[in-house]
C-alpha cells in the first residue's frame, strides 16, 4: 500500500502580493520596509560579487539570488548570542547576522583571514563539504542545553545535503536529546546538476521530520513573511526546551550553481523563467504597494546608499595585502610542527631565490 503524507505550503503573501487567507502581519510599517531594504542590499551585493568574479577580482562564487527571502527572513530573527552554522551559499544570511562585507570578500578571494568573524559574532565557517555544519550545529545546541543556557543554533543546508549521513545523524541525535536547534533547508531544487526528483523519492524534505519524531514545516521560501513566521516559531520551540524543527523553504536556483557552472546544459529555461516571475523582492514589493506603504520607501536614495556602502567595502577589500603562500602554514596547529616549518622555509627560500 502506498503511504502518502500531505504537507501544506505555509504562505503569508500570494504571488500577486495579496495577503493569504487567515494570515495577519505583526510588524509595523518601518519594520516591513526595513526587511525590504535588507533584501535589496542583499540583491545588489550578490550581483556585485558575481561581477567581481567575472572581472577576476575574486575566486569562485556561489550566488544566492532568488534566495534572499529565505536567508533574510530567517537570519534576522536570531539573538546576538545564538549560533549560526551556514553553508557556502549563505553569504546573505551571514551578513544579516553580523559578518562584515570586507571579510566576506576576503573569503571569496581565498585570503586566509576570510574565514574569521568579528568578536561576538557566532558564525561557524561556511560548510563547504556537504554538510558538516549540521552535526556541528547539533553539538553547539546540545552543549548550550547541557550548560543550562538559552542560546539556540540555526543551521542552513541545501536539498542535496539531505542525502548525506550527516543530515540523518544530526536530526536523529538532536531529536533524541531535544537539542535547541533549527534545521533550515533551502530547497532550491538543484544540487549542482542533480534535480530534486533524483535527490529523494519523497515529495518533500519537510516530511522527513516525522521519522525523527520532530516537527517539519514546508514554507514558501520566496515569501519573506512566511519564512519569518515559521522560523520564529521554530526558534521559540527550541528556546523553550522543546527541541528541533526541520524547515523546508521551497525556492529555486535561478543562477548557476557557482560562477564555474553552466546551467543551460541541464536546466529547462521555461522553468527558470517561471521561478523568476516569483522573485522574492518583486513579490514583497507588490505586497508593500498593496498595503500602501511602498511609496514611503525612497528607492533611489536607498539604492545609492547601498551602492556606496558596497563600493567602500570593495575598495577596502582590495587594499588588504594578499595572502602570501608562506602564511598558509601558520594556522594549521597552535604550535608549528617541524615538518610544516621545513615546508614553510622551503617556500620562503624559493621566493627569495626567485626574487618574488
Ligand atoms: C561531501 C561533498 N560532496 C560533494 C561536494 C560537491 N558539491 C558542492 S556543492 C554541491 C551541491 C549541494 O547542493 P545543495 O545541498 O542542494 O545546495 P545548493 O548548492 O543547491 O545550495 C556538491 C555536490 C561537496 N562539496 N562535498
Ligand atoms: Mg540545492
Amino acid at each position: 500500500m502506498e503511504q502518502t503524507v500531505q504537507f501544506d505550503l505555509v504562505r503569508v503573501i500570494h504571488d500577486d502580493g495579496s495577503l493569504a487567507e487567515g494570515q495577519s502581519v505583526d510588524l509595523g510599517d518601518e519594520e516591513l520596509l526595513d526587511l525590504y531594504r535588507k533584501m535589496l542590499f542583499s540583491r545588489v551585493l550578490d550581483e556585485k560579487v558575481f561581477r567581481l568574479q567575472r572581472q577576476g577580482r575574486i575566486g569562485t562564487y556561489p550566488p544566492y539570488k532568488g534566495q534572499e527571502a529565505a536567508q533574510v527572513g530567517s537570519a534576522t530573527l536570531l539573538e546576538r548570542s545564538d549560533w549560526m552554522f551556514p553553508y557556502g551559499r549563505d553569504l546573505c544570511a551571514t551578513l544579516m547576522f553580523g559578518k562584515d562585507i570586507v571579510t566576506a570578500l576576503l573569503y571569496f578571494a581565498g585570503h586566509y583571514n576570510g574565514g574569521t568573524v568579528n568578536k561576538g559574532v557566532n558564525i561557524f565557517p561556511y560548510g563547504i563539504m556537504i554538510p558538516p555544519q549540521i552535526p556541528q550545529a547539533v553539538g553547539a545546541a546540545w552543549a548550550s542545553k547541557m550548560r543550562g543556557e538559552k542560546e539556540i543554533a540555526l543551521t542552513y543546508f541545501g536539498d542535496g545535503a539531505t542525502s548525506k549521513g550527516d543530515f540523518h545523524e544530526g536530526l536523529n541525535i538532536a531529536a533524541v536529546f531535544k537539542a535547541p536547534v533549527v534545521f533550515f533547508c533551502q530547497n532550491n531544487q538543484w544540487s549542482i546538476s542533480v534535480p530534486f526528483s533524483k535527490q529523494t523519492a519523497t515529495p518533500t524534505i519537510a516530511q522527513k521530520a516525522i521519522a525523527y519524531g520532530i516537527k517539519g514545516v514546508l514554507v514558501d521560501g520566496n515569501d519573506i513573511l512566511a519564512v519569518r513566521k515559521v522560523t520564529k516559531e521554530a526558534i521559540e520551540h527550541a528556546r523553550n526546551g522543546n527541541g528541533p524543527t526541520l524547515i523546508e523553504a521551497l525556492t529555486y536556483r535561478v543562477q548557476p550553481h557557482t560562477t564555474a557552472d553552466d546551467p543551460t546544459r541541464y536546466q529547462d529555461k521555461t522553468v527558470v523563467e517561471e521561478w523568476k516571475q516569483r522573485d522574492p523582492l518583486e513579490k514583497y514589493q507588490k505586497f508593500l504597494e498593496k498595503r500602501g506603504i511602498f511609496e514611503k520607501f525612497e528607492f533611489e536614495k536607498v539604492l545609492a546608499e547601498i551602492n556606496e556602502q558596497i563600493a567602500q567595502a570593495v575598495e577596502e577589500f582590495e587594499n588588504v595585502p594578499k595572502t602570501k603562500l608562506e602564511d598558509i602554514f601558520d594556522r594549521v596547529y597552535t604550535e608549528m610542527t617541524d615538518d610544516l616549518r621545513k615546508q614553510r622555509d622551503e617556500v620562503r627560500n624559493f621566493h627569495a631565490t626567485e626574487g618574488r
